[in-house]
């Protein structure tokens, strides 16, 4: 299992924080948003699941990865 932090912006409610989860959730990987962090913490398999597909599901629901 991969771990790792990402730091995201414009996430800013707990309807964001389940937005990013639950599209973590779908990928099957686990996410855990932090808000006043402004980060994600990811769990993942690193033989079943790209970084880049991370990165582009939480982009798909309007933040950005920095
Ligand atoms: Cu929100």
């Amino acid at each position: 299992m991969q771990h790792i932090t990402l730091k995201v912006e414009g996430m800013s409610c707990g309807h964001c924080v389940s937005a990013v989860e639950g599209a973590l959730k779908e990928l099957g990987a686990s996410g855990q948003v932090d808000l006043a962090a402004k980060t994600v913490t990811v769990q993942y398999d690193e033989s079943k699941l790209q970084l880049d597909a991370i990165k582009a599901a939480i982009e798909d629901q309007g933040y950005e990865v920095v």
